[in-house]
């Protein structure tokens, strides 16, 4: 589908729900690399419509069953500090509908606020360790078994060995600037990335519920930038491990630079890191186990290796689940990720220490 049918089906899908009489103003929103997003305006309501990518997603109404038990959930318990959107309902009251390639749309309240760009200061960087933290609160009571997985095997690292040497062995023999390079900053971290996974298998660290995918872009702040409202992109809610959500929120936020950064610029900022945790361990008081607090600096370290080990298997495998405008740039976001990890690697006492400040 291009992009001309792709907003004509958007505008299509969108009517389904029934939301207004009048005309809907559809236009793309946000940068996600998986999803197709889009802002629904009728006069003064917006919603946010969404294709879910069925490629990444097998079960996207798994997705939709997850959303409404959480957000019935949260409203239970009567969370204030945390906004959750509210989904749109077809006539036959379904919460998603399909369009003839049998990709799912659903249409969800629109929550006035937007990403930042970076993180500029303490306060902020201490917001969202409150969000993630008043998230992970909430969900601590909610059986993770009782929901659906919808992304099998998400941040399970080790498993993303296979099928990167498998890739790795049938890529192309051309030389490209930076694989060699890239291949080889794996290649001296194999060991130790079923760090997590072992704690988790041997029921030393608790599987509980996650977000899956905190990082910057999916936390929405007010118009000043202070306060931080929501947490969006909840596909990947789903059991896992908080560490997981720590260390995604952490590889994004502290990366300043973002993405796509040069690398050569490319640093772990420990003024961003130090008021996060602190603000995540004060709003959660106590939920971290013993065995997840030693292991934190693990996780840490982990997520961007793990993300720049996915980031390069897709650059090998031809860009098939990262969006991607222009070819190379998988291999570049791998090698900025890498530059990140050798950066945690470098402060790994410093990193420690604000750790045991915040958790101790
Ligand atoms: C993807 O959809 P988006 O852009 O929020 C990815 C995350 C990565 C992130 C990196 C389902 O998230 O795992 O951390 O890109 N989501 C999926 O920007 O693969
Ligand atoms: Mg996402």
């Amino acid at each position: 589908m291009n992009n001309t049918e792709l907003a004509r089906t958007a505008a299509r899908m969108a009517q389904r729900f029934a939301v207004a009489s009048g005309p809907l103003a559809i236009e793309p929103l946000g940068r996600g690399l998986i999803n197709d997003t889009f802002r629904v305006t009728a006069e003064t309501n917006r919603w946010v419509l969404q294709r879910i990518n069925g490629q990444v997603f097998p079960d996207p109404a798994g997705i939709m069953a997850n959303l409404s038990r959480l957000g019935a959930h949260l409203a239970r318990q009567g969370v204030v500090d945390l906004t959750w959107p509210e989904l749109a309902r077809t006539p036959e009251g379904a919460t998603w509908t399909q369009d003839e390639t049998g990709a799912v749309w659903r249409l969800m309240s629109f929550i006035p606020g937007q990403p930042l760009e970076r993180i500029a200061d303490a306060h902020q960087a201490a917001a969202v360790g409150r969000l993630l933290g008043a998230f992970h609160r909430a969900v601590a009571d909610l059986d993770p078994a009782s929901l659906t997985v919808t992304l099998p095997g998400f941040h399970v690292t080790p498993g993303y060995l296979e099928p990167f040497d498998r890739a790795a062995r049938e890529a192309v023999a051309a030389p490209q600037p930076g694989l060699e390079e890239a291949l080889a900053f794996v290649a001296a971290r194999r060991e130790g990335l079923d760090l997590l996974e072992q704690a988790r298998a041997a029921g030393q660290i608790p599987e509980r519920l996650v977000h899956g995918d905190p990082k910057l872009d999916n936390l929405l702040f007010d118009a000043e930038g202070r306060r931080a409202l929501a947490l969006i992109d909840l596909d990947t809610v789903q059991p896992g491990l908080t560490l997981h959500d720590i260390g995604d929120c952490l590889r994004s936020c502290c990366n300043r630079q973002g993405e796509s950064a040069r690398e050569s610029s490319v640093a772990f900022d420990l003024a961003v890191c130090r008021p996060l945790l602190q603000a995540y361990a004060d709003r959660t008081q106590g939920l971290l186990v013993p065995a997840e607090v030693t292991r934190l600096f693990a996780a840490i370290r982990l997520i961007p290796l793990e993300l720049g080990l996915r980031f390069l298997t897709d650059h090998l495998q031809g860009d098939r689940w990262f969006r991607v405008s222009a070819p190379g740039q998988n291999l570049a976001k791998a090698r900025i990720q890498f530059a990140l990890v050798a950066d945690i690697e470098r402060q790994e006492r410093e990193i420690q220490a604000i750790i045991a400040a915040a958790f101790g």
